[in-house]
């Protein structure tokens, strides 16, 4: 069978015939109309990007290539014996929109695998880290500094073609993905455990060897989670801060190493991927304030005293989402699945049945369900991974998965540099009064 790399050469041809065609004949056409409030608003819903491998809908969520998350579950590849999809099988999906058979996922298990090994000096400065220092500091760091293997870096420091950029682009990506399990484990063992970390097992999936490293790997309920958990973490489209992030600092060359850790800089952030771990303390505040199997109005007034203290609900809005974010509901069907009286779910399930009530009186965000962050804490701390400042890095692992795959194809196709025009506020004034 071919190898992705074999499989992702043979579609490179057909899809840049593909966009040169597109633009050529469409590339004068105007899209949309942009407002003044668009440009003061976050640059929501500006049509701007290319991301090839997920959509998002405001109303249905994600799709993956144009699979949702229970089609992902379906049609995936499991492990022995495994219920839930491999998040090997989904960066595959995501890189050349086509569902990897069974020994293409297990082959690619290996060749991770094979590459998980961390350059010494790379263990070191995270054994050097303070473990006072966030545990995304330390990843990001550390991912930093594997910019010293980056094939792509050497390769354009010898005057690589253009059209040859993609190739040691996918090879960076292979090997950062690779070693993630081992910088992601290592700062965990070192921040809340012995610093002892288990070696590699070649034999496993990805999702195994992580939650081994973190030392869950006897537990294979937790194992479960984490595939779950590490497919549906992957992409959300390109406009949120980590994909983004990875897309405009890889446009200008940057290799995958600098462009991910740039794109965990941006996930540590408590409106993006940090609110997993302010959901978890939120509800724990609140099991210790309030207690457990309360009513629904001692919820509702608690609900209301984070608001009212200027606070978010952590865990519920969304920018682009309009419903419950599905990813959220299929972390609600494993709870439901594994853990259906553990009390801390049951109250995340009693605050999905009134926040939205409240959110709504509320009248500020809109969108008062939801999203992916409200559900993980709980699930991670059921098994005993309790350490929530610890959550983002879990997220960061499974994001890797959904970036580097478009910064492949940002090469592949030659994406240029990223450059909008911006204007200082005068400038807006006088351009809108002309208007
Ligand atoms: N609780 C209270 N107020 C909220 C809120 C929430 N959960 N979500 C949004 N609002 C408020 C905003 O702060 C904003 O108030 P302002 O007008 O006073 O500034 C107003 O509602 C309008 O915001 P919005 O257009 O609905 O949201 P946004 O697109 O600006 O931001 C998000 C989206 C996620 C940052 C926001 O909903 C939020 O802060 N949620 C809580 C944090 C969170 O869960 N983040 C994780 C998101 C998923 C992820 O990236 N991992």
């Amino acid at each position: 069978t071919a190898t992705l790399k074999e499989t992702l050469a043979a579609m490179i041809p057909e899809q840049q015939e593909r966009v040169k065609a597109l633009k050529k004949e469409h590339g004068h056409k105007v899209i949309q109309e942009v407002t003044l409030d668009q440009v003061y608003g976050g640059m929501r819903g500006i049509k701007s990007m290319v991301w090839e491998g997920s959509v998002l809908d405001s109303e249905e969520g994600i799709r993956f290539r144009g699979l949702t998350i229970p089609d992902c579950q379906a049609q995936l590849p499991k492990a022995p014996g495994g219920e839930e999809p491999l998040p090997e099988g989904l960066f595959w999906l995501l890189l050349t929109g086509q569902v990897p058979s069974e020994q293409q996922v297990r082959d690619l298990s290996a060749e991770w695998a094979a590459r998980a090994d961390l350059p010494k000096f790379v263990e070191e400065l995270i054994d050097r880290c303070p473990t006072t220092l966030h545990p995304m500091a330390q990843f990001s760091l550390a991912v930093t500094a594997l910019e010293h293997e980056s094939a792509f870096a050497k390769a354009y420091a010898k005057g690589i073609n253009k059209k040859e950029y993609w190739g040691p682009t996918f090879e960076d990506s292979m090997d950062v993905i690779a070693k993630l399990p081992n910088i992601a484990g290592r700062i965990y063992r070192n921040i809340y455990k012995d610093g002892k970390v288990a070696p590699i097992d070649k034999s496993q999936d990805y999702s195994y060897n992580l939650s081994n490293i973190l030392g869950f790997g006897e537990n294979k309920d937790f194992v479960e989670l984490m595939r779950l958990y590490l497919t549906i973490h992957t992409d959300h489209e390109g406009g949120n801060v980590s994909a983004h992030t990875a897309h405009l600092v890889g446009s200008a060359l940057s290799s995958p190493m600098l462009s991910l850790s740039a794109a965990l800089n941006g996930l540590a952030g408590p409106l993006h991927g940090l609110a997993n771990q302010e959901v978890l303390r939120w509800i724990e505040q609140m099991r210790d304030t309030i207690g457990t199997g309360v009513s629904d109005e001692t919820i509702k007034d608690y609900l209301w005293k984070t608001l009212n203290s200027g606070r978010v609900v952590p865990g519920y809005g969304h920018a682009v989402l309009r419903k419950t974010d599905p990813r959220y509901m299929a972390q609600r069907e494993f709870a439901l699945k594994h853990l259906p009286e553990d009390p801390m779910f049951k109250l995340v399930s009693q605050v999905y049945t009134i926040a939205p009530g409240v959110l709504t009186e509320h009248g500020k965000t809109k969108n008062p369900y939801p999203n992916v962050d409200a559900h993980s804490g709980v699930l991670l701390q059921y098994y005993g991974l309790k350490e929530a400042n610890y959550y983002t890095v879990l997220f960061g692992v499974s994001r890797a998965l959904g970036v580097l795959p478009q910064l492949i194809w940002d090469r592949a196709l030659g994406m240029p540099l990223e450059r909008p025009k911006s204007f200082d506020t005068t400038h807006w004034e006088k351009i809108v009064k002309k208007l």
